[in-house]
């Protein structure tokens, strides 16, 4: 609310002052700059993203084949119904580059089902098996707060959001719960996407409605540490760079240029779950993921047992979500 008022003010001031030496056709322009920004998303709760991320947190590690998986599946399903989307569960057996079998379920929250003109918002819901990066405990099951929660958290809080709204986004959203993300290796995985993204290949490959497609998807991954930083993501820019664009343009109007960073750089391509949404499904899809500046590196607690909710500010959570949240008013 704050934000967005704030900067309305900001684009009537602007085209005020610079109309006087302006020609018509660029004043008639500029109006529409003025108009498009205007819509205004509903707000999120920062403090309720954030206990959607500690409930998630505190079923335990949501390693595929384990009970507080299962349990975390279940209550994401409910959450959905709850926010009054339309859910389809999509079962399927994942085989992981080490030959393991994972029960793994992608879940699917659908708002505005019938509209043609849709969207993704995807994040994976599924921690890491073992906390590789750690520098002691590296068997240990990773908690996964920022790398799997954050994102879920977030687009539980829009879903939620968008329901208390009294005006509802033009668009069909599809929010999607991709299972089986964090179980690849980097240095063992020998496949193209070195064991990662199980979830998001198979959906690329089955989608869950015959003849399915969106006009475009926003990946969320680690979106949730104090301070995190944004950059335009490699593959988002090959793929989908007026998508990538908008977004960033988006935070920069709403003054939110602290995490949604534009050095005018591209940052490093990550193989993540937008990658096969891409390649095999043809949907454009950018990937919001939290990369160091200067190192390009994630965030410290990466992949390590220090991966809890001692990482997560709900500053972050409600940055990106409100920056999504009005990308996705802002269309037609
Ligand atoms: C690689 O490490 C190759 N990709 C990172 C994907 C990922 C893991 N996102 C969260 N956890
Ligand atoms: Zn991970």
């Amino acid at each position: 609310m704050h934000l967005n008022k704030k900067l309305i003010f900001f684009w009537l001031a602007a085209v005020v002052t610079v109309s006087s030496c302006k020609s018509k056709k660029q004043d008639q322009e500029e109006n529409k700059a003025t108009e498009t920004i205007t819509v205004k998303a509903p707000d999120l709760n920062a403090d309720s993203a954030f206990a959607y991320v500690a409930r998630q947190v505190a079923f335990g590690p949501r390693v595929p084949n384990t009970e507080a998986h299962r349990r975390c599946g279940d209550y994401l399903i409910a959450k959905l119904k709850q926010f009054g989307c339309e859910v389809t569960v999509q079962s399927f057996t994942a085989t992981t580059y080490d030959g393991i079998r994972l029960n793994a379920r992608n879940i699917i929250g659908s708002i505005n089902p019938n509209a043609s003109k849709r969207i993704i918002l995807a994040s994976h819901w599924d921690s890491r098996p073992y906390a590789d990066q750690d520098s002691v405990a590296k068997t240990r099951p990773v908690l996964g707060a920022n790398d799997g929660a954050s994102g879920v958290g977030v687009l539980l809080e829009l879903a939620r959001t968008v329901q208390q709204a009294g005006t509802k986004p033009g668009v069909g959203i599809d929010i999607i719960f991709f299972d089986a993300e964090d179980w690849g290796n980097s240095e063992r995985a020998r496949d193209e996407y070195v064991g990662f993204c199980l979830g998001s290949q198979y959906w690329s490959a089955n989608k869950h409605k015959a003849g399915y497609s969106a006009y475009y998807g926003i990946l969320l991954d680690m979106v949730g540490a104090k301070g995190a930083t944004f950059q335009k993501e490699g593959y988002s820019m090959q793929y989908a760079p007026t998508i990538a664009n908008k977004v960033w343009q988006t935070a920069s109007q709403m003054g939110l240029n602290q995490y949604f960073v534009d050095s005018g750089r591209t940052g490093g391509s990550i193989t993540d779950d937008h990658l096969p949404v891409n390649k095999v499904a043809k949907i454009p899809m950018i990937d919001i993921i939290h990369t160091h500046l200067e190192s390009g590196n994630f965030f410290a607690d990466w992949h390590t047992a220090d991966d809890d909710m001692d990482n997560i500010d709900a500053n972050t959570l409600k940055a990106v979500g409100q920056v999504v949240l009005q990308t996705l008013y802002q269309e037609e």
